[in-house]
């Protein structure tokens, strides 16, 4: 029951009944225009791409990113040895890490808020070897591990694609 449990988490971290309103028609599959799209991003493509919709995004601190599982079966998961030990941390310096476990069910979502400036780098656990990556700007892409160039132990697609992203980043200072 990861797709109930996901909502949950959703829902208790909402602030106000507006957002739960709006959170709700997007539940049942339903436009909701008060809800930002810009706080958005659709895990997988309407063909079962495997891609992150958008890839990057930028929000200030403060603000909570919804995931929605449009398609496949994904994760949505912080690069950072609490979540994979063959890892480097790739967000910012004591943000909390964050892991959603396999979404499997079509609309299920993950949401995570984000207080800390700077850059954070995540990944699809069972696709990063295809480039299944995206990445998350809050406020200023201040110096920190999510800047640095991916390490050679990414595949080589993830790594391709972060230096684009990375790239993307430093440009909105
Ligand atoms: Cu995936």
């Amino acid at each position: 029951m990861k797709t109930l449990w996901s909502r949950r988490r959703v829902l208790s971290a909402l602030g106000t009944g507006a957002f739960a309103g709006a959170l709700g028609g997007l539940l049942t599959g339903c436009k909701h225009e008060k809800f930002s799209a810009q706080r958005v991003i659709q895990i997988g493509g309407p063909k079962g791409e495997m891609v992150f919709i958008p890839d990057r995004l930028k929000i200030k601190p403060g603000e909570t990113v919804t995931w929605v599982l449009q398609s496949g079966g994904h994760t949505v998961t912080a690069y950072h040895p609490k979540n994979h030990s063959a890892y480097q941390a790739r967000i910012p310096n004591e943000a909390e890490p964050w892991d959603s476990d396999l979404l499997v069910e079509k609309g299920a979502t993950f949401a995570w808020t984000f207080d800390r400036e700077g850059v954070y780098n995540y990944f699809c656990r069972p696709h990063e070897s295809v480039g299944m990556v995206g990445a998350i700007l809050v406020g200023r892409p201040l110096d920190g591990p999510g800047l640095a160039l991916p390490q050679a132990e990414l595949p080589a697609l993830a790594r391709k694609k972060f230096e684009e992203l990375i790239a993307w980043a430093k440009s909105e200072s």
